[in-house]
Parts: structure tokens; C-alpha cells; sequence
């Protein structure tokens, strides 16, 4: 099938709504649209104009009033030929319409096909195109600022420029090569040094912004661990502030985990209630237990909980050793304030714990403002530039590593042709991150991901 052939989705979300949006993106788009649309002939029209109709199945029977977009090649999301149907929100309707187009010589969208194809004839890049989605996606505020930072740009540009000038370099580098035996240099080895120096800064930068980008994006798993009893439940009941985890004075009251998300701060915490720790021989509490390892594995923040009136400080000593053993950030509680030993609590405070009651909503502010201060940086502002997505945060250190072995190979003084291989693979590596250099697993990978209509 062609490129151009015309395709059909719904693009606002299924189900009643007051208006919904049918798309059609293709060569063919305005005269198909004609065929059903009543009104104005949309051909004659101008693009960029919204018409008012009726769309009818034959000259008698209308299937809605509707208001129709146009926009013409080359000037719309896809750069084909495009018409927004604006019709009544009314599922019978969409798929009634949609039909319609369909047997006027459309073919329903596969998901992120309109993006895909704004991709394929450059409206941007690959990285500017997954943002698209990022965007959609955004669940918070710093989420969409960071989405539509790399939407409009972000780091496409800069990375497009060095590649150039390193492709000069690469090509500089194989004519020498063509020399054979002849002693030439014409890729001044100082002048390369310089040029990956200054691209191994820029990739450093953007691949440290990962750990914030990647919060922002996807949000930190917080796992509320410690021994049964300990006031977790009441405490993920207090952050969420909704009844969603059973509380009892039986020990071993979670066996299950239960989470759900919060915003704080601009951040995203999807907090993780879990089974209380301990050796038991009911198998499925052993179960549940085993399952509050795995989470404190997966988590990227653990909230230690100890229960101030039944711990000593020795166990304590014990427990966090097995924390920091672990290797994931973690924040000392003690509960039951309202109940705990004073003597205690002084030991404790030298250990850099707080302490909170659960169950009488004390201190819960300074534990939030405690769990911020664990993933602290301002908000993103317009034009601040954050990887957010793996896929190119892997790129990126693959090209860092290919370079690395650039520059080891100009301080050893390495041969042309091994230099000319590792310039090779960053620049190939350079190229998957904006799309310079694709196949069609890594498209389909992409924008299989996308929701239809998009
Ligand atoms: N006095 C006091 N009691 C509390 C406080 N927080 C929780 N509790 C009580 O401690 C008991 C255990 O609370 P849970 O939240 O079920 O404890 P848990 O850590 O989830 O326990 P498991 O699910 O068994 O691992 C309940 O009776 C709570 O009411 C607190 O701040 N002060
Ligand atoms: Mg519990």
C-alpha cells in the first residue's frame, strides 16, 4: 500500500462525549471527505477553513451536522492532504461516519499512523515524534513541560549539528585512507580531539538529565516496607488520603501489595503498601513477604517504617544494614509518636530518622517535604532539554562509549581506518536517536506503542 492512501481514525477518546473528531490524512482525503459531506465543496475551498454540513450516506438520509477542517498539503500534521470531521460525540455516529469513509476508499489507522507519517515526509524527527506521545501520555504538569520541550526541538538540533561535523571528520578520515601507503592527514587529529570533547560534554550532560527525566516521566515506585505492624497501611491510607488498605492490630494484616499514585510536588509517587517482613510459616503470608522483597528490589525509593513502641535499636542497626546492602535510596520512619519510649526517640534522632504517628496524621508534612527533598530540583521551565525516554538514553551512552574508544585511539595513535570505525558506529548511533538512520522493527517499535487517531 502506498504511502499516501488515505486513512481514517477516530481521534478523540472512545465513548459519549460531546464532540468527537474524525481525522483523514492522504492524497485522496478532501475529494473522499466530498463524497459524504453536504455543504460547501471542500475541494474549491481554501486550506485552514472550517465549513458547516451535513454528512449523509445518500443524498437523503443524514447521519449528523458536522463541522469540517481542511488542510491541504503541505501545510498540516502529516503534510498530506487533511480533514478533521468534528461530529457529535455519539459512538453510533463515529462508527456510522466512519464506515462511510470507509467505503468511499479510506482504510481505518493503524496506531500512530498520522504521526508515523509526519515522521517519514520530515514534519520532525524521531525524537521530536516519540515526544508526541510523551505529550498525550503526561501525567503531570512537569511531565507535558518536558514533553513539549522535546516536541519543539530539544536536543534534535544540537545533536544534528555535531553529527554533521563529525560526519566531516569520518569523511575526512577515509580519504586519507584512499591514500593508502602515502603519508597524508587531512582530519587534523587536534581539531578531531577538540570537536568529540565538546559532543562528549553535550552527551554527558543529556544522559545525567536521565535520572530526573526518567522521574518525571514514569514516576518513583516508593515501597512502604518494615516489620508486620508498623502502621504501613495506615500510612499509605494518610499519603493517599482514602481507606485502601486494610488496617488491624493482627500482625500480618497485608499479604498482598497495594499501591496507588500521588502527585507531590510535581512528581509522580506511585506508593506501594507491602506485607509486613518477617520468618512465618503461613504460606500465604511467606508469599506476600517474598513479594515485599521484589518490590524493594524494583522500587526507587524505600520508606523504612519501624513501630517506635515494639523496636529496639539494635534490631534497627540490624535492619538498615540489610537496606543499605540493597543499594536503593531509602528514608528512616518511626511510627507511633504518640506512644513511643522518649529514650528511644533520642537514640534515634542522631540516626537521621522522623518521626511521624500515622494513625493521628502527625508530621506526615515533613515526611513528604523528607521524600522531595530525596529528588530535588526545580521545575522544568520552557526550553529546558531532559532525556526522558530509554531508548534514547541508551543510544546516547552508546555513541558516549564509541567515542570513548575515539579518543583512547587518537592519545595511542591508533590507524586511520580503527579511528574511521568508531566515528562510524557514534555516528550511526547519533543518527537511531533523531531517525537519520531507521529500520522498520525500530518504527514499528515506536509507533505500535501510539494510540490510534494519533
Ligand atoms: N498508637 C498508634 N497506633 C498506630 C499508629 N499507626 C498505626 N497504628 C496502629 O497499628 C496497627 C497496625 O497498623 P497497620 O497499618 O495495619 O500496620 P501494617 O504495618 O500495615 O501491618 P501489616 O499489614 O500486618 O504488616 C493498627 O492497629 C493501627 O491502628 C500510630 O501512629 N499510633
Ligand atoms: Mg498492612
Amino acid at each position: 500500500m502506498s504511502a499516501h492512501d488515505t486513512i481514517v481514525a477516530l481521534s478523540t477518546a472512545e465513548g459519549v462525549s460531546g464532540i468527537a473528531v474524525i481525522r483523514l490524512s492522504g492524497t485522496e482525503a478532501i475529494q473522499i471527505a466530498d463524497q459524504v459531506f453536504y455543504g460547501k465543496k471542500l475541494i474549491d475551498q481554501n486550506t485552514h477553513t472550517i465549513h458547516f454540513g451535513t454528512i449523509r450516506n445518500n443524498e437523503k438520509q443524514i447521519i449528523d451536522e458536522v463541522l469540517v477542517s481542511l488542510f491541504k498539503e503541505p501545510k498540516s500534521f502529516t503534510t498530506e492532504n487533511m480533514v478533521e470531521i468534528s461530529c457529535h460525540g455519539s459512538p453510533v455516529i463515529i462508527q456510522e461516519i466512519i464506515k462511510l469513509l470507509i467505503e468511499k476508499g479510506t482504510r481505518l489507522a493503524e496506531p500512530g499512523e498520522f504521526t508515523k507519517r509526519a515522521f517519514l515526509h520530515g514534519r520532525f524527527d524521531l525524537a521530536q515524534a516519540e515526544a508526541v506521545a510523551d505529550l498525550i501520555n503526561a501525567e503531570t504538569n512537569n511531565a507535558r513541560q518536558v514533553a513539549i520541550n522535546q516536541m519543539r526541538g530539544g536536543f534534535s538540533n544540537e545533536i544534528n549539528q555535531l553529527r554533521e561535523e563529525l560526519i566531516h571528520f569520518a569523511s575526512l578520515i577515509e580519504l586519507e585512507l584512499d591514500f593508502g601507503e602515502e603519508d597524508v592527514e587531512f582530519a587534523k587529529r587536534d581539531d578531531l580531539k577538540a570537536l568529540i570533547l565538546k559532543i562528549q560534554s553535550y552527551l554527558q550532560k543529556l544522559i545525567q538529565s536521565f535520572d530526573q527525566g526518567n522521574v518525571i516521566k514514569n514516576g518513583v515506585p516508593t515501597v512502604i516496607a518494615g516489620k508486620p505492624n508498623a502502621g504501613k497501611s495506615t500510612l499509605l491510607n494518610v499519603l493517599l488520603n482514602e481507606e485502601k488498605a486494610i488496617v488491624s492490630d493482627i500482625a500480618g494484616t497485608t499479604r498482598d501489595s497495594i499501591e496507588d499514585e500521588i502527585v507531590l510536588g510535581g512528581i509522580n509517587f506511585r506508593f506501594i503498601d507491602t506485607a509486613g517482613l518477617r520468618d512465618t510459616k503461613d504460606i500465604i503470608e511467606a508469599m506476600g513477604v517474598e513479594r515485599t522483597r521484589e518490590k524493594m528490589k524494583k522500587a526507587s525509593l524505600i520508606i523504612y517504617m519501624v513501630d517506635l513502641t515494639n523496636t529496639t535499636a539494635d534490631e534497627i542497626k540490624k535492619e538498615t544494614k540489610d537496606l543499605i546492602e540493597l543499594g536503593i535510596p531509602f528514608i528512616k520512619v518511626g511510627n507511633k509518636l504518640d506512644k513511643a519510649d522518649a529514650e528511644l526517640i533520642d537514640t534515634l534522632r542522631k540516626e537521621d530518622f522522623i518521626f511521624i504517628s500515622a494513625k493521628h496524621n502527625e508530621h506526615i508534612e515533613e515526611l513528604k517535604e523528607k521524600i522531595l527533598s530525596m529528588f530535588q530540583w526545580s521545575s522544568v521551565k520552557t526550553g529546558d532539554v531532559l532525556v526522558t525516554n530509554l531508548r534514547h538514553f541508551e543510544k546516547l551512552s552508546q555513541t558516549k562509549e564509541s567515542l570513548d574508544r575515539v579518543l583512547i585511539g587518537l592519545n595511542g595513535s591508533v590507524t586511520g581506518d580503527l579511528l574511521a570505525m568508531d566515528i562510524r558506529q557514534a555516528l550511526h548511533y547519533l543518527g537511531e536517536i533523531t531517525g537519520t538512520i531507521t529500520t522498520d522493527d525500530l518504527l514499528e517499535n515506536i509507533f505500535s506503542k501510539f494510540c490510534i487517531g494519533k
